[in-house]
């Protein structure tokens, strides 16, 4: 497999789809995206300042990943990718419970804007002893809102020792998001 990482300060208007990775910073776009880039584990060494554009390449097919910052500053961007988006991935850190409200607003306020792009939650942190369940989460964001138009799909994710496996789910996960992106083509 073959992967590549680039951050860019902008991004410019390109003609391939991107699955857009978006969700409150700190959550753990970055680290969940480079994991699923290397199938290995790996934390983020920094808070991503802008866009943090992947690519990864499977089997038969290539997929192009764009997260965009979650800080304040950035989240005027996340509409204007989201409409051009294949996918959306929402990442939540399952174990900041102060945050979920804030996150489940932002949710809800990006795909009313979209009413067809499938949307992927990854419900990360779970080795957390915090961490909702995945049940709690789907409560918390209120995903049986989503509209019944939609596909969803809800995974509980983990980021834990560098370099050590992805947990199946991380896999399947990848799997899925394969399958959906080509779908969208
Ligand atoms: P972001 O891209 O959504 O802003 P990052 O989030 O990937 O930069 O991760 C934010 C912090 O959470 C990082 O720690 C990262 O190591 C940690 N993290 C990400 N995923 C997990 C996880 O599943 N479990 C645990 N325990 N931590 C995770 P630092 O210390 O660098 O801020
Ligand atoms: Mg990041």
């Amino acid at each position: 497999m073959a992967f590549w990482l680039i951050n860019l300060s902008f991004v410019s208007q390109e003609k391939n789809k991107q699955i857009l990775v978006l969700g409150l910073d700190g959550a753990g776009k970055t680290s969940v995206l480079h994991s699923l880039a290397l199938n290995r584990v790996q934390h983020s060494e920094a808070p991503t300042q802008g866009f943090n554009a992947v690519c990864i390449n499977t089997e038969g097919s290539q997929m192009e990943f764009l997260e965009i910052g979650g800080s304040e500053p950035f989240r005027s961007y996340w509409d204007m990718y989201l409409s051009r988006g294949l996918l959306l991935i929402f990442v939540v850190d399952s174990a900041d419970h102060g945050r979920l409200p804030e996150a489940k607003k932002h949710l809800h306020q990006l795909i009313e804007t979209n009413p067809i792009i499938p949307l992927v939650v990854f419900a990360n942190k779970q080795d957390l002893g915090a961490a909702y369940h995945i049940t709690d989460i789907h409560e918390a964001l209120a995903l049986s809102e989503v509209g019944n138009d939609r596909k969803m799909f809800l995974f509980g994710t983990q980021v834990t020792e560098n370099g050590s496996e992805i947990p199946s789910a991380m896999q399947d996960a990848k799997d899925l998001i394969a399958h959906l992106a080509a779908d969208m083509q």
